[in-house]
């Protein structure tokens, strides 16, 4: 790794998001080096770097662990710091709501304070996440900025103290640390218990003789579903605007989850309703039950607007479960 390149920390690197980041800051001629979590079967943790390896450094750690931080931001002193590692299934957190509240909540006052103490010339992105709003609502149908954030799972408390300790170290410490709101992002990487995947994954092998219904929780709740390429391209305009700030990015269009079941059955020549049926395992205590984000500031002072629209994230994750299954 060469002195004269900017210097990216990511944690979180083996997620969806983080891999695609890493892809697009080596793209811009970045040393990235990465945060990974210890896992039983190794190549599950890093099958998402696998063409990345030899131009990536990854490092043994964790959010929870503060010595491996602190022995990570010495070796690497990062320029660029962004904070992706979570807990990030929101049904998961009401199973795991102590350990949910422990990694996205304690683990960010972890990593702000290594940060502050080790790196504080660096700046700072937090995965902050539209959970936080839960069902508040504006009158015109959108959350943004300014909308109370009332979050109704374990996972969204957790990611609201997250994004408040960020502000906080900001004004406090006068840290260049900024916040992400990123509403649904999917892609073919996405894990295959999150909706999106989980819906074409299923309605593929329904469609190749290999399962015969999709069992999935409540159908009528709304997302604003996004893809996480034209995400990560936002998350490096925010660390790298002239301000640090707070930033939402959504596509400001809205689907339901039925929606997206017809869509898929439909592409692949089927009628969702002839397999999807509800199993009670997947409804959650508490809903969130409608999201469309008005990213209009990220579009005017970043310049940032996605590239794929909700269809054509779905035929790229349909194409992909084609190919593979
Ligand atoms: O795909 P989901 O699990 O995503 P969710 O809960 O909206 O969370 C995602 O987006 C957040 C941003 O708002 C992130 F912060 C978070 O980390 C994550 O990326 O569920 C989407 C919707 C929900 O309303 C859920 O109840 O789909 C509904 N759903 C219905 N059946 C299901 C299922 N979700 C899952 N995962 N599995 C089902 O069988």
């Amino acid at each position: 790794m060469t002195e004269n390149k900017k210097r990216a920390l990511i944690t979180g690197i083996s997620g969806q998001d983080g891999s695609y980041l890493a892809e697009y800051l080596l793209s811009l001629g970045y040393e990235v080096h990465g945060i990974i979590r210890r896992h039983s079967v190794a190549e599950n943790q890093t099958y998402r770097l696998e063409n990345l390896e030899d131009s990536i450094k990854t490092y043994y750690g964790d959010l929870l662990d503060v010595p491996s931080l602190t022995r990570i931001f010495q070796e690497v002193q990062p320029d660029e710091i962004y904070n992706l590692a979570a807990m990030s299934h929101v049904r998961i957190s009401f199973d795991m709501p102590s350990f949910t509240i422990q990694t996205n909540a304690l683990g960010v006052l972890n990593v702000l304070e290594v940060y502050r103490t080790l790196a504080p010339n660096a700046k700072f992105y937090q995965a902050s996440s539209s959970e936080m709003f839960g069902n508040s609502i504006d009158e015109d149908g959108c959350q943004r900025l300014t909308t109370p954030m009332k979050p109704v799972s374990p996972y969204g408390c957790a990611k609201l103290l997250g994004y408040s300790l960020v502000r906080h170290y900001r004004h406090a410490y006068k840290l260049h640390a900024c916040n992400g709101i990123l509403f649904n992002h999917e892609s073919p990487r996405r894990g295959s218990n999150f909706v999106t995947n989980k819906v074409v994954k299923t309605a593929v092998q329904i469609k190749k003789g290999l399962k015969d219904k999709l069992e999935l929780g409540n159908l009528d709740s709304y997302r604003d579903w996004g893809h996480s390429k034209d995400y990560v391209k936002a998350m490096h305009k925010i660390i790298n605007h002239s301000t640090a700030d707070d930033w939402i990015v959504a596509t400001g269009v809205t689907h339901s989850v039925r929606d997206l079941c017809k869509y898929v059955f439909e592409k692949l020549g089927m009628d969702y309703t002839d397999y999807v049926v509800q199993n009670p395992q997947f409804v959650r205590p508490e809903e969130l039950k409608y999201l469309k984000g008005d990213s209009v500031k990220s579009r005017e002072i970043l310049n940032w607007k996605p590239e794929y629209t909700f269809e054509m994230m779905l035929d790229e994750m349909i194409d992909k479960w084609m190919e593979d299954l």
